[in-house]
């Protein structure tokens, strides 16, 4: 037999600094969807998560509480295990950089770099962003401010290892630009090589000296090594590199490193040259995807909007917060997390779509053939649709889940789940029943439900887990392994008539959105009030009181209130399942936004890829289609509906304003 192709697939090792919320968990389900999606499909699928222990941050997280650093974060990471065993996360192995598989691994590693000139010693002043843990020159700072996260940085002075990564950059940016899988979604890519690459790389500081809860360098013991130089390796050390071992050998390079976008710099720039200054290879691809915001911005401790996954997780099970997370956000792009569109997904996907499927086909089986599986037969209204869509639909997904879009793997599955659902409406049973000549083609019709439901539990498995085996028990195949896997979705018509079937609990109760809604409190209750004010605010009279000449008119300061500027288009796509909506992403001079914009019957996202246009940068967030927007790029429209993007007539620089 063939060897077994493997797969080795990451998450970020993610700070034990406080419990983690439900962005982290939206990368933890996004690879384990993967992972699963792997192994379903026969591969030998390595899925490595972790936590990153050291540094600054968790040093004073851990005095402020009072506690030893390593108390602190054992209390954590078994916080976070918890979640990931409560989320249903199928980790192969979880690292803590704390334990000596990987300090020892980090300083072989330090040593080996110093030893063959890649770090020399030197003093380091600069800027120092401890949230981030990230060095920043003068003139990358944003309003004196870290760029990444918009927090205060603080002055360092001390002694300092520095890494060359000077030395690697020429090799870095040859790979990126041969190598077009290399970072994705490709918008992350162009601003790698603009921003860092091709201004030139500095050195960058690889040691500490102001604190201490950090892998020691080991020749120079008042330093600690940089916790992204120890972080980063995680992803080999695992593997029990730098020793031979049999899981390096088979698993690295990496086939996926998936992060969010703030780190993909970390996991583009510094990792890469890291890992050919070990003269290994290169991950295959390294994916940053957007981040789940909250309705007032981004979800943070301090601003007190965090959600607790555990308590979503304690009323509406592991698989619709898995469900809704992967289907809710096209990977890639910034999203907002709202209890509404999680209650709605779980009543309308969950309980409608797939839930009344299941329990109305059931209830027919026991009602005309008590509960026993008819044989197939005769051809009824649409079966060749079903069985080819049913055929089709596993390769569909297979090349959506390649390209990491679980959105739409889901969405090729509920083509099925929704066609099935048809299938009952098109064959009308309850009327075939009325007639004993029919009782062939209503068993037909029934064992076709019963088969398509068992394509579907299947096909479900990586991404709500929980799920299959309660379709598969009441489908009457529990034990037979042999018709729940991959190989088994090549064939129509596995099922053997005559198995009992037998309904019982619901898959996904009903909800009562008005008081979930209630239930969920915080983001539910400030989205209410804010849709109370913005109707509100409709049905105010306009603000000025002038009549007659200057009626409808504003005033210059009202004018100045709109933020208008230039701005650079830089990546564009189309919105999944829209045939209006493209998703842009614009450099506005000091930030990058997201905006959808109606522009897909008049553009083509190619087209408008680096083009400068007008942007109102001050309009108040929309989410459409679960998609964030933040702002509004301008255009003319004639009467007949031609639209035409407003420009400058020479370039300028992003950000630019109008007046
Ligand atoms: O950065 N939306 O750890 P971290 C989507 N230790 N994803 C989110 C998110 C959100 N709102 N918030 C967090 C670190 N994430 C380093 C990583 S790797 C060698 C070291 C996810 O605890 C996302 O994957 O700050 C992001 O990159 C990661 O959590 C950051 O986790």
């Amino acid at each position: 037999m063939a060897e077994k192709q493997t797969f080795y697939i990451t998450t970020p090792i993610y700070y034990p600094s406080d419990k983690l919320h439900i962005g982290h968990c939206y990368t933890t389900v996004a690879a384990d969807a993967i992972a699963r999606f792997q192994r379903l499909t026969g591969k030998e699928v390595h899925f490595l998560t972790g936590t990153d222990e050291h540094g600054q941050k968790i040093q004073r997280q851990a005095q402020a509480k009072g506690k030893e650093p390593s108390e602190f974060v054992d209390e954590i990471v078994d916080w976070i295990k918890e979640l990931w065993r409560d989320l249903d996360i199928t980790y192969d192995d979880f690292i803590r950089t704390t334990e000596p598989r990987h300090t020892e691994a980090v300083q072989a590693i330090f040593t080996r770099f110093y030893e063959q000139g890649d770090i020399y010693k030197d003093k380091y002043e600069g800027w120092y962003c401890t949230p981030c843990e990230s060095f920043w020159l003068e003139r990358q700072l944003q309003d004196n401010k870290c760029p990444d996260c918009g927090r205060p940085v603080e002055m360092v002075a001390e002694e300092g290892y520095f890494f060359r990564m000077s030395k690697y950059a020429d090799r870095l940016l040859e790979h990126i630009e041969k190598n077009p899988d290399f970072i994705q979604p490709p918008s992350r890519k162009n601003e790698m090589i603009n921003n860092f690459l091709k201004p030139g790389l500095e050195d960058l500081c690889v040691s500490r000296t102001t604190f201490d809860w950090g892998v020691p360098v080991p020749f120079d013991r008042k330093h600690v090594i940089y916790v992204w130089l120890d972080a980063l390796t995680n992803y080999i050390t695992a593997l029990g590199y730098p020793g031979k071992s049999e899981q390096f050998i088979k698993f690295w390079p990496a086939d996926v490193h998936l992060i969010g976008k703030e780190i993909v710099r970390f996991h583009t720039i510094y990792w890469p040259i890291f890992l050919m200054a070990l003269d290994l290879p290169l991950p295959k691809k390294v994916f940053g995807h957007g981040w789940l915001l909250l309705e007032d911005g981004k979800m943070s401790k301090s601003k007190g909007n965090i959600i607790d996954p555990k308590v979503l997780i304690a009323r509406y099970g592991s698989d619709a917060i898995r469900y809704y997370l992967l289907r809710e956000i096209p990977f890639g792009a910034d999203g907002v997390f709202t209890g509404e569109a999680l209650l709605k997904r779980i009543n309308t996907d969950l309980a409608n779509d797939l839930g009344n499927l299941l329990s109305r086909t059931l209830t027919i089986v026991e009602r005309y053939f008590n509960g026993v599986l008819p044989a197939p037969g005769m051809a009824a209204n649409g079966d060749e649709e079903l069985k080819s869509l049913a055929l089709e639909t596993p390769q569909k997904m297979a090349k959506s889940m390649d390209q990491l879009q679980f959105s739409t793997a889901l969405m090729a599955l509920w083509e099925l789940v929704r066609r099935t659902n048809k299938y009952i409406d098109d064959n009308t049973p309850w009327d075939l029943a009325k007639d004993p000549s029919k009782k062939e083609l209503l068993g037909a019709v029934l064992y076709n439900l019963v088969e398509s439901l068992r394509f579907i539990a299947v096909l479900l498995k990586p991404y709500i887990p929980r799920t299959p085996p309660k379709i598969w028990r009441q489908i009457g195949i529990e034990g037979d392994e042999g018709l729940q896997n991959w190989e088994a979705l090549k064939e129509w018509g596995l099922i053997p008539p005559g198995s009992n079937v037998k309904r019982d609990e619901d898959l996904f109760p009903r909800l009562d959105i008005k008081k979930e809604m209630e239930a969920l409190q915080g983001g539910g209750r400030e989205q209410q009030k804010s849709a109370q004010k913005t109707d509100k605010q409709k049905e105010a009279p306009p603000s000025g009181k002038q009549k007659g000449l200057t009626e409808g008119m504003v005033t210059f300061d009202e004018f100045k209130k709109l933020d208008i500027r230039v701005a650079e288009i830089i990546a564009c796509e189309k919105v999944p399942e829209t045939d209006k909506l493209l998703r842009l992403e614009v450099d506005i001079g000091e930030e990058k936004r997201q905006v959808i914009a109606g522009l897909a019957k008049h553009y083509q996202p190619e087209e408008l890829v680096g083009r400068q246009v007008l942007f109102v940068a001050n309009l108040k967030p929309v989410r459409l289609r679960g998609l964030l927007s933040e702002g509004m790029i301008l255009a003319a429209t004639d009467k007949e509906g031609n639209l035409t993007l407003t420009t400058v007539e020479e370039r300028i620089a992003p950000g630019s304003p109008i007046s």
